[in-house]
């Protein structure tokens, strides 16, 4: 039988972790190493223990989310990414706009946050992206606005030859707040190679972040896991968002997001739950600057979000409206959610659920 070490609270059947987890207790700074450690062992229950560790010590028994909506305007896209089942190209089945009308339906008044997010439209000009922007605010302007990508910041500054600075200082005016994290994919130029030649890699995506942050624009980060990556890869993406947070202090919440497999197939299946719980208890513990980490229920599903909540994260998004990404790839969650239901998902899992705005700012707790 294996044999148990208890450290302080924690027993630990892979005694690689002990000295890990005396680092973390001592708020010392884990290295490539530990992260790649913490990505292999098979004690799960340990490292869930340690990444609980932190998020308690950061946000007690609060589980945060949003009322948010989901808006995708079009899957056009110019670029082709190997794992996407989203995108299309023009008069392909299945190839969609929406118009600014159709777009303002999606909203009601008791939506906080939306949150848009679509393909590298190859004629849209930038100025329809603006207004998309400017109408939602406009009608709505209690609703905070993420919208769009670095890559699709990327993309803009490149089709439509407009400096970065300019466009999100634009998008600013417009009504838009903060920047998802998504774009990221795995900042490996092995990877980005073989699955997303195209698309903005590593450094143009976090110039775009820090550029973001010294403008007062906060944003998340995300990573593409579950694929051709390797868990170094995976390490060393969360070590480059780790010293762009140092520099800037602009991040709010990391987000794993794991590939969903479709028809992409780039693997026979999708990760694991154990997969991952060790993903998001990594990023806890690897992340030691970032304020939150997110259980993305819509691609791990509500069951292994829930537990997730026990592994290090604060947050599981919100309620969403309409996925189309994840589901385009055959996400098997609900497309949306009401706010009852994610109260009760996070009270099932004996957390506290925080009503927030896209800031972080509480909006209502539900102690009772
Ligand atoms: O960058 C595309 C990913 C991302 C697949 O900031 C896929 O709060 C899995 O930005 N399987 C866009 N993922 C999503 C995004 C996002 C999502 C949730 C929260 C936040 C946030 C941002 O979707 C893309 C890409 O990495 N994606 N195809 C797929 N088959």
């Amino acid at each position: 039988m294996e044999s148990i070490l208890v450290a302080d609270g924690v027993a630990f059947l892979d005694k690689e972790l002990v000295p890990i987890w005396e680092q973390v207790r001592a708020g010392q700074r884990l290295s490539y190493d530990d992260g790649v450690k913490l990505l292999r062992t098979n004690d799960i229950a340990a490292l869930g223990k340690m990444a609980d560790y932190v998020k308690t010590k950061r946000s007690g028994s609060k589980v945060y989310f949003v009322i948010n909506r989901h808006i995708n305007p079009t899957n056009i896209c110019v670029l082709s990414c190997s794992f996407c089942d989203y995108a299309k190209k023009t008069g392909e089945d299945g190839a969609y706009e929406m118009s600014t009308e159709e777009i303002l339906e999606l909203i009601d008044d008791e939506i906080r946050e939306v949150h848009i997010v679509g393909g590298h439209h190859p004629t849209w000009p930038f100025e329809r992206y603006e207004e998309i922007v400017r109408a939602i605010h406009e009608r709505f302007p209690d609703t905070q606005i993420k919208a769009f990508t670095a890559s699709e910041i990327d993309y803009f500054h490149k089709r439509w030859k407009i400096p970065e600075r300019e466009i999100l200082e634009r998008l600013r005016v417009a009504g838009m707040q903060t920047m998802p994290g998504g774009g990221a994919e795995v900042f490996s130029s092995r990877v980005r190679r073989e699955l997303f030649p195209g698309k903005a890699g590593r450094q143009r995506w976090l110039d775009i972040h820090r550029l973001a942050h010294s403008m007062g624009i906060r944003s998340n980060a995300t990573m593409l896991y579950g694929h051709i990556e390797t868990l170094g890869e995976r390490v060393q993406h969360l070590i480059y968002l780790r010293e762009l947070q140092d520099e800037t202090e602009g991040f709010l919440t990391f987000i794993p997001l794991e590939y969903q497999v479709g028809d992409t197939k780039l693997v026979p299946r999708h990760a694991s739950a154990i997969e991952d719980l060790r993903m998001i208890a990594t990023s806890r513990l690897m992340l030691d600057n970032f304020p939150h980490i997110k259980a993305y229920w819509i691609m791990i599903m509500e069951e292994t979000a829930a537990i997730g909540l026990h592994f290090g994260a604060d947050d599981i998004d919100g309620t969403i409206g309409e996925e189309k990404i994840a589901h385009a790839a055959k996400a098997q969650s609900p497309i949306g959610v009401a706010r009852e239901r994610i109260v009760r998902l996070v009270r099932d899992a004996e957390r506290i659920p925080v009503e927030r705005d896209a800031l972080y700012n509480e909006v209502y707790v539900y102690e009772h």
